[in-house]
């Protein structure tokens, strides 16, 4: 049973530990969930967060402010049991981001079906031509009379094939680069979007390359102000990239777990592995680098339910630093279960697969290197 003790620490209250006592019990209940089939394995267990009301805390739907420290709870627990239905968790949130911080009353009765798992969400932001610098997005969108026509290609989106609503992102032209995108909300069922190509990972989950043609938009699927679409995405993430340390946070706790359990009953020499030193060692180490990851994390989640306008550099470094931290603990859990834990199948071997791509999206490891940079930058400057 992996440590608990966090949730003793002052970033929660009683009704985080609470929460989190109940989804362990759901999540003990109702996980893993069988992957054969990750469409319908994702359709199913969004419906079931849903249904369980897990959903209703990955969006705002009357306008309060998202609680972070849920969704990184939230995000953790599910990880810990199951890698697919934390994607499952956290697409519902990431995708209706933008809804749930600026979208109307209107654009809100998405909420109702994404937080009760009837609709499934996508955020569209990568394109084939720009990942980290979404400055240079290159979809448009073209005002025409009552509406916007959105045509370009996206790539990479989570849950492209499955999902009934994208929040998407476009260039407007108000402005070159950064000032001259727009966010809109896109139903899959409008006439012009298209799914042209399902891609496949080595964790899969539903993943697409998506192509608009001639795609028209009522001016009501404008999320926030033209020309806001950059500052909308980067506040979205702002959110949801603590959420991601959380997630690579419950992996580690996972892979500790294992290797506490392979260590103590694995026997070298007449002994149990857990004896050595060298082993100790390990995971000391192990433990050490899930903690300071917590830390992190929930001191980020904290600071932005405090009301911060920004926590740009306190996001970037939970993430930052949880999803490296947790790729070193899944390494090492690997090599102490030996042969076992290449094993196609074995618990180590799918978390060792499942973390690659946190180091990756939602900003990649450098680029959050680059955004604490530049936050310590303009600290200094305003100090001179
Ligand atoms: N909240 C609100 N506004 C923000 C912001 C945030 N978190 N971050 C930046 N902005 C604002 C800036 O203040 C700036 O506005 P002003 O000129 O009015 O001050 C504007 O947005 C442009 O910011 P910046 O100059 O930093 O933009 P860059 O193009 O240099 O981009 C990075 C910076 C690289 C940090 C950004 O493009 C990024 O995060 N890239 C990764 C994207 C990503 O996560 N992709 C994965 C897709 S989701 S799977």
């Amino acid at each position: 049973m992996a440590d608990r003790t966090f949730l003793s620490w002052p970033f929660f209250e009683d009704r985080h530990r609470d929460l989190a006592s109940r989804l362990e019990v759901w999540a003990a209940a109702n996980l893993p969930v069988d992957h054969a089939d990750v469409d319908a394995a994702c359709i199913d267990l969004v419906r079931r967060l849903g249904e369980a009301g897990w959903l209703t805390h990955a969006g705002s739907e009357a306008g309060e402010a998202l609680d972070v420290r849920t969704l990184c709870l939230i995000r953790e627990t599910l990880a810990r049991h199951d890698g697919l239905a934390d994607f499952a968790f956290a697409m519902q949130g990431l995708g209706m981001g933008a809804v749930s911080l600026f979208g109307t009353p209107e654009q809100r009765n998405w909420l109702s079906r994404t937080r009760g798992g009837s609709a499934i969400a996508g955020f569209a932001l990568t394109e084939p031509g720009s990942g980290s610098d979404v400055a240079n997005t290159a979809t448009t969108a073209t005002r025409i009379a009552d509406g916007f026509r959105l045509d370009g290609e996206k790539t990479y989106i989570s849950n492209g094939g499955i999902a009934d609503i994208y929040v998407l992102f476009a260039r407007t032209g108000e402005a070159p680069g950064a000032k001259g995108l727009s966010a809109f909300l896109v139903p899959a069922a409008t006439a012009g979007f298209e799914v042209v190509e399902r891609i496949d990972v080595m964790a899969p989950h539903p993943l697409a390359r998506l192509k608009l043609e001639n795609a028209v938009v009522p001016e009501s699927a404008l999320i926030g102000k033209a020309g806001d679409g950059f500052k909308i995405a980067m506040a979205v993430l702002d959110v949801f990239r603590s959420t991601v340390g959380a997630a690579a946070l419950g992996f580690a706790r996972r892979a500790l777990d294992e290797a506490l359990t392979r260590v103590s009953a694995r026997k070298i020499n007449g002994a149990a592995l857990s004896e050595l030193q060298m082993v100790q060692g390990h995971l000391a180490d192990m433990a050490l680098e899930i903690d300071a990851a917590a830390l992190l994390v929930y001191r980020a989640a904290w600071v932005k339910d405090q009301g911060a306008a920004r926590i740009s550099r306190e996001a970037a470094m939970a993430k930052l630093h949880a999803t490296e931290a947790a790729q070193r603990v899944i390494d090492l859990a690997v090599q102490l279960h030996g042969g076992d834990g290449v094993r196609k199948g074995s618990v180590v071997e799918s978390l060792y697969r499942e973390i690659r791509a946190l180091r990756i999206y939602e900003g990649a490891s450098d680029v959050q290197r680059v955004v604490i940079a530049r936050a310590l930058l303009a600290e200094t400057k305003g100090n001179l």
